[in-house]
């Protein structure tokens, strides 16, 4: 696998709008680029066309199994993205609080992590356990993620690692306290994001999608794949 680490220049050209995803055409190949932005590993374009189609449909099979849901934040305002999860445990949030749970808001277990997930951990996460929870997250048009860490587990030592999906997503990465400067990147179809080490509880969010960008999602919008180990 070539893993050419690029310089700082091609992260200001990626952010001045020059195109370097494989946009989840089948058959077109990218130059592989893994950029570190604040700690975050990004995996410009690691998965190829039939990779991602063939996580589309495997999600498809899970959101069957465990529909999509629009969880509440703990204060009683509904999130912007909805979600699902497959895996031993899945994230919820209601009035409650936000959790792993082993059960669906409906009730019925999760379905299991999809193979071609389980593959993507083992390219990239360099652990040596495997991930209980693939939260399975869904952009509509208009959808957001507000600033947030990633602290609902209980061993930071692990990594959460993020596969993108369809749409481009514009992905903000801030610092371990909430505030300060941040930085931003598009993230396209394909591309896949280690959140780990030092960099595991910095803030992150997503503040827009490209609606339409991607051919890879009939209907388009964008989903985002996090694996976690959660226990
Ligand atoms: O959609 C993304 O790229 C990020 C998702 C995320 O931050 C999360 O699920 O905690």
């Amino acid at each position: 696998m070539l893993q050419a680490l690029r310089d700082h220049s091609f992260w200001e050209s990626a952010m001045s709008g020059r195109n370097f995803s494989n946009s989840g055409e089948k058959g077109v190949k990218s130059a592989l680029e893994k950029l570190n932005i604040r700690g975050f590993e990004v995996y410009k374009g690691l998965l190829d066309g039939s990779e991602q189609s063939a996580l589309v449909e495997a999600v498809r099979c899970a959101v069957q199994a465990a529909p999509l849901f629009s969880p509440m934040t703990p204060y009683g305002k509904p999130m912007r993205v909805r979600m699902t999860s497959a895996g031993r445990f899945g994230w919820v949030s209601d009035h409650a609080g936000y959790r792993y749970s082993k059960r669906h808001p409906q009730g019925m277990a999760w379905p299991e992590i999809p193979a071609a997930a389980l593959q993507v951990w083992q390219r990239v996460s360099e652990s040596q356990r495997l991930p209980e929870c693939c939260l399975i997250n869904f952009y509509a048009e208009g959808a957001r993620m507000g600033m947030h860490q990633d602290r609902d587990e209980v061993d930071f030592s692990q990594p959460v690692v993020s596969v993108s999906l369809g749409d481009d997503g514009l992905f903000r990465i801030g610092n371990l306290e909430r505030g300060g400067s941040t930085e931003s990147i598009w993230l396209n179809s394909g591309d896949v994001v280690v959140m780990g080490g030092a960099a595991r509880l910095t803030y992150h969010g997503v503040d827009r999608i490209r609606f339409g960008s991607s051919r890879l999602l009939a209907r388009g919008g964008r989903l985002n794949l996090t694996l976690r180990v959660v226990k």
